[in-house]
């Protein structure tokens, strides 16, 4: 079997792409020319000689449709998993028009060029709870109707709907997973969980003094990265395609998260943080709640890392970076 994914180069990609290859698949990762090196995620898997052979790295970009074009047409992948965006909410509210060219016509443009392809591949969409935004009904469910907030949450619902336009009008396998928050070590390092996990970590070495943030209040379904790309591969291999919400069906603040991790590091957080209102969106998400009930019926699937081993995980990483960063500090300091 051969899949394409687009965004290897991000946390969920670099899961999605040991998954794949411990299945035995030929993986093509799309990623974008940079000035400096930016497959730091994926770089264990390239230099492993039993692995490198078998994924493969090509330059593209979802805004490049003639490229995508030429390079599905070219590979003939079985699978493509579409994991590329500009995947910050609040970078959105800053650039809202290249996230919607990268985010909702970028799907649109993989969506195009499989539709070219002689046997197109099934399409797998990174749909997000973001969609539910200001929310309807408590937990959010398939059936919930969408009230995107932000810039991100509107590009989301348009691809969500391309999705399943050509899955209706064209008879492609294209199935969306409305993925509820997903964190893990190799979580971007400006989303709250890893902005904490790696402060705190800091703050305990001596590395640093404050941790600024924006709305405590708010609250989220945080579940493991590495949980929740199995459910993107389950979809896949379902006789018929549809659309899935994939979530923990917990909900927690961000202060329940700051607790959790200053408290397993032994310190009180309220000494630390402070609010800063640039951390703070024009319209915000108050709290997100999943209901993953037909993923488990249907597909079999269920988290298996808690709230409280997530937190923990991420500070122990956390802890691990920073000790080698005191190390060069202290050195420098000699
Ligand atoms: P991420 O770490 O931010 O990774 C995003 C990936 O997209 C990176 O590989 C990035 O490449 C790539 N990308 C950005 N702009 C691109 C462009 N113009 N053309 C091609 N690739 C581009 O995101 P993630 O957390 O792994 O999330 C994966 C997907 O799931 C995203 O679509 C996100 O919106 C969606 N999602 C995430 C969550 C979550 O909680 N993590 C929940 C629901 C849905 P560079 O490395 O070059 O920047
Ligand atoms: O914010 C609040 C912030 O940026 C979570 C993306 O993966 O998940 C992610 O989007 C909450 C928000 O994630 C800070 O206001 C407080 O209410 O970690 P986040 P997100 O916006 O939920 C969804 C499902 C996706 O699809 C997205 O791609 O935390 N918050 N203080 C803060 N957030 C950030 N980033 N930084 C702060 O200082």
């Amino acid at each position: 079997m051969k899949a394409l994914i687009t965004g290897i180069t991000g946390q969920d990609g670099s899961y999605l792409t040991e998954f794949l290859l411990g299945k035995g698949y030929e993986v093509y990762g799309l990623i974008r020319r940079s000035s400096s090196f930016n497959t730091e995620r994926i770089d264990h898997i390239y230099k492993d000689p039993h692995e490198n052979t078998k994924l493969k790295l090509v330059y593209s970009d979802l805004t490049d449709g003639s490229n995508l074009h030429s390079l599905l047409n070219g590979i003939n992948p079985d699978e493509v998993y579409n994991l590329g965006a500009q995947s910050h909410v609040r970078v959105s509210f800053d650039q809202p028009i290249y996230t919607a060219n990268v985010d909702a016509l970028g799907t649109l443009r993989i969506l195009e060029a499989i539709r070219s392809m002689k046997k197109p591949a099934k399409f797998y969409q990174a749909s997000s709870s973001e969609m539910y935004g200001q929310v309807a009904e408590t937990p959010q469910t398939e059936k919930t109707p969408f009230y995107p907030r932000s810039p991100y949450g509107c590009s989301k619902v348009y691809a969500f709907w391309q999705t399943i336009n050509y899955r209706e009008a064209y008879n492609i396998f294209a199935c969306n997973g409305i993925l509820f928050n997903h964190e893990s070590p190799r979580r971007g390092e400006t989303f709250v969980t890893r902005k904490i996990t790696r402060a705190a970590a800091r703050i305990k070495l001596g590395l640093q003094d404050k941790l600024y943030l924006g709305n405590l209040e708010a609250k989220r379904d945080w579940g493991f990265a590495g949980d929740y790309v199995e459910a993107m591969w389950l979809m896949m291999q379902q006789k018929k395609s549809d659309d899935f919400v994939i979530a923990t069906g917990q909900t927690h603040s961000v202060k329940e998260f700051l607790d959790e991790v200053f408290s397993y590091l032994e310190m009180d957080w309220e000494k630390y943080v402070e609010i800063d209102s640039r951390y703070y969106r024009p319209a915000e998400v108050d709290m997100l709640l999943g209901d993953a009930s037909k993923a488990k019926k249907v597909l079999g699937w269920e988290p298996k890392v808690d709230f409280r081993e997530l937190a923990r995980l991420m500070a122990d990483a956390d802890m691990k970076i920073a000790k080698n960063e005191k190390i060069i500090v202290d050195h420098q300091g000699e």
